[in-house]
């Protein structure tokens, strides 16, 4: 199978300031009606991480309206605070009870304006990423190009892997392997945890000696585990991601300097500061940059931008998004330093219907196709949304012209 990542080859404009088109809006959008939206969508089969185990997604849409037009987000935030603190509980509390009366407090000419008028409540970075996200996807919108192009994108077709969860048993993770393997994914991740480790990459490792791999702890491991840690070693792997604590920087550079696979971060980067500090320390050789995370666009494009700048790969990470998520994911990765497979997969490996059309599609060779319509690029689903939606919140601005 073909390791090839995706070559790029339009020009690249590196630059955060407020003057880089990426970010500075043609007009101001002063928004007019925000809608929160909590729509279960059953998963195929349980997910399961070292943090536990998850049979269906409690997916929260967020979008926004100005002059006529609708923008989508997603917060990527779980029901429970594992991977992260923030909950689809919280981040209901925050968008309806400040965010969105913040956002639509003033009308706004650049997403620094956005995340200065976000900048006063602390945290929750995944509930202001969804909104932020709505209003790019509006942004497109209104002036008619992808969101790809509006970012940057220079790639038409993104290269993706596939996160395996920890199985009930060895054969049924081979099983998987093979099956997305077969299908073309062009890198295999598998969650790890103490007891599913070792052992399992030796399984995997047997019948598939040379596939692109690489292993997530999810924070299951400590400093105190150095010494099991660098067993890993000897499975030739693309990077180890997120061994240690979800917050730590400092002990994470200690390991990476006893271990030869690169350590790869996701939980430790919240932003800018502390990529630059990862980087200047040591703690990562790779980032995996997820737009929910870092708390939107404009921290994911300032982390790009000084890795492309460095050198250093990124990815776009996944948090089993629903369609729009995983468009707005997708435009991302079409970014030039995005030069690693992302957990990108195809709408049908977790939900049987998605809520987008055309579903999200990985072709033979590893690759999904970045579109070129106008914003998200993919059709919203909206009969389907309403008919899997829990709860459903409209927050209107006041004075709005009707
Ligand atoms: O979206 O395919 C996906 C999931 C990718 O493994 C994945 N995400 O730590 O990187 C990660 C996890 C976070 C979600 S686990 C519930
Ligand atoms: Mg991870």
């Amino acid at each position: 199978m073909s390791h090839a990542i995706v070559a790029c080859h339009m020009q690249y404009a590196s630059t955060t300031s407020d003057e880089n088109t990426r970010i500075i809006f043609k007009e101001k959008i002063h928004v007019d009606k925000v809608e929160i939206r909590l729509v279960r969508l059953p998963l195929k089969e349980p997910f399961e991480t070292s943090f536990g185990k998850i049979d269906s997604r409690l997916i929260f849409l967020v979008s926004v309206e100005a002059d006529g037009l609708r923008g989508w987000g997603e917060v990527v935030a779980a029901e429970e605070p594992r991977y992260s603190y923030e909950t689809v509980g919280t981040a209901f509390h925050v968008i309806r009870d400040f965010l969105g009366p913040a956002l639509m407090s003033q009308p706004l000419a650049s997403l620094s304006e956005l995340a200065r008028c976000f900048a006063p409540f602390r945290g929750h970075n995944m509930a202001k990423a969804g909104l932020e996200l709505a209003c790019m996807d509006l942004l497109a919108r209104m002036t008619n190009q992808s969101l790809s192009a509006r970012l940057g994108g220079t790639r038409s077709r993104i290269a993706v892997g596939v996160s395996l969860g920890i199985q009930p048993r060895p054969a049924q993770l081979l099983e998987r392997a093979d099956r997305y393997l077969s299908l073309g994914y062009q890198r295999i991740k598998l969650k790890i945890k103490p007891g599913w480790d070792v052992d399992i990459l030796e399984e995997v490792r047997q019948f598939h000696p040379d596939i692109l791999l690489s292993v997530d702890a999810n924070s299951a491991y400590t400093l105190d585990d150095k010494e099991h840690l660098k067993r890993l070693d000897d499975f030739n792997l693309l990077m180890i991601e997120q061994p240690l604590e979800h917050d730590d920087l400092l002990d994470h550079a200690q390991l990476a300097r006893e271990l030869a696979t690169p350590i790869c971060l996701d939980e430790s980067i919240t932003g800018l500061r502390q990529a630059n500090k990862a980087l200047e320390i040591g703690s990562c050789r790779m980032i995996n940059i997820k737009v929910g995370r870092v708390g939107g666009y404009l921290q994911a494009l300032a982390i790009h931008d000084l890795c492309y700048s460095k050198g250093v790969p990124v990815w776009c990470g996944g948090m089993l998004e629903s369609g729009i998520g995983r468009a707005h994911n997708i435009a991302l990765a079409s970014l030039p330093g995005f030069t690693l497979p992302g957990d990108i997969s195809a709408s049908s490996r977790y939900f049987a219907r998605d809520v987008i059309v055309p579903e999200v599609d990985v072709a033979p060779d590893g690759t999904v196709n970045v579109p070129c319509g106008s914003g998200l690029g993919f059709d919203v689903d909206l009969d389907y949304i309403k008919h899997c939606s829990e709860t459903v919140e409209v927050l209107n601005r006041k004075n709005a012209k009707p």
